[in-house]
């Protein structure tokens, strides 16, 4: 008598690809994808996640095909090509992992990627995210709010910013070489900016935990900024009383600025920030104000040039 076993293979690895694509075309035109209705199949290979929704999610916009959120990505470590990401970085080992919280606060803290997901309930988010190469997409991440984190340290009087760095392992990131950026990955925000409830710490997309391309385990998220302030598979965030070097500045100080809030009035020296083409969409879209979050982000920049501050 045969015995069938059941396969610890996740579902996209035993199915052939264009069925298991079609059987996600089919739960997008259900209207099914991402809200937890897809009978406990993961869907893009990850671990199911419950989330609450989020009163602080965007409405009345389509989301983004999970097939364009998770093969259409921006991570130099994995090298330059959109594509090149999901392919790279398929091995790329995310457990065990630790996030090291430390600088100007009172409390420094060690934690591994169980203990930092406990301290908040996941919310799902759908955010508009903006790429500063005029490409957009609207994301239902899940995640909570960075200011948690923040807050469990105890930041200090000196802490006015808050330093990003990512995981950096040139073995598991053999084509981080090539892409001309200095690694690991820096990013940076004010304190204020940090502790504003739509910057969120996302862990997972679309009802899973993120692929690694998508910035597994953990990855910064901040709707009102271009994509490269959201750093991807963070190990270490510190306090620190002068504003950080950020990757982009770095590499091209003239054209990546730290602030780098959406701003359809300032240009990109090599091309108009005034529109951008929604992947999947092929009409042009007007980019708003602060990707159009300004009515609760506008205040945080009170008094400032946003040219000189770009
Ligand atoms: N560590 C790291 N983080 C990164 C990047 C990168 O190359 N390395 N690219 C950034 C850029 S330019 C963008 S647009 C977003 C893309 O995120 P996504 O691929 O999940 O859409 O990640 C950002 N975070
Ligand atoms: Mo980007």
């Amino acid at each position: 008598m045969l015995i069938r076993k059941r396969s610890p293979l996740p579902y996209s690895a035993v199915t052939p690809k264009d069925q298991y694509v079609n059987r996600r075309q089919l739960l997008q035109t259900a209207g099914l994808a991402g809200l937890g209705l897809a009978a406990g199949v993961p869907l893009i290979g990850g671990t199911k996640l419950n989330a609450v929704k989020s009163p602080l999610s965007t409405t009345g916009e389509k989301l983004t095909p999970v097939e364009a959120v998770t093969t259409y990505n921006n991570f130099y470590e994995f090298g330059t090509g959109k594509d090149e990401p999901e392919r790279n970085a398929t091995k790329f080992v995310t457990r065990p992992w630790t996030v090291s919280v430390e600088g100007e606060c009172g409390k420094p803290r060690t934690f591994d990627l169980d203990a930092i997901m406990k301290l908040a309930p996941l919310e799902e988010r759908v955010y508009r995210m903006r790429c500063v190469e005029a490409w957009s997409m609207v994301i239902p991440w899940i995640g909570f709010p960075l200011s948690e984190v923040l807050k469990q340290v105890q930041p200090t009087s000196k802490a006015k910013y808050v330093a990003f760095q990512s995981f950096y392992d040139p073995k598991q990131m053999p084509m981080g070489k090539f892409g001309g950026l200095p690694f690991p990955y820096v990013e940076g925000l004010r304190l204020d900016e940090a502790m504003h409830p739509l910057v969120i710490l996302a862990s997972g997309l679309y009802g899973e935990t993120l692929p690694n391309q998508n910035g597994a385990p953990l990855r910064l998220v901040i709707p009102w900024k271009y994509g490269f302030k959201g750093i991807k598979s963070i190990a270490k965030i510190r306090l620190v009383e002068k504003q950080p070097p950020t990757t982009w500045a770095l590499s091209n100080g003239s054209e990546y600025g730290f602030y780098s809030n959406v701003n359809p009035k300032v240009d990109h020296p090599r091309w108009t920030q005034s529109k951008e083409r929604r992947i999947g969409e092929f009409q042009k879209r007007d980019t708003l104000m602060f990707n159009g979050y300004g009515d609760r982000v506008a205040s945080l920049y009170n008094g400032m040039d946003l040219k000189k501050n770009y």
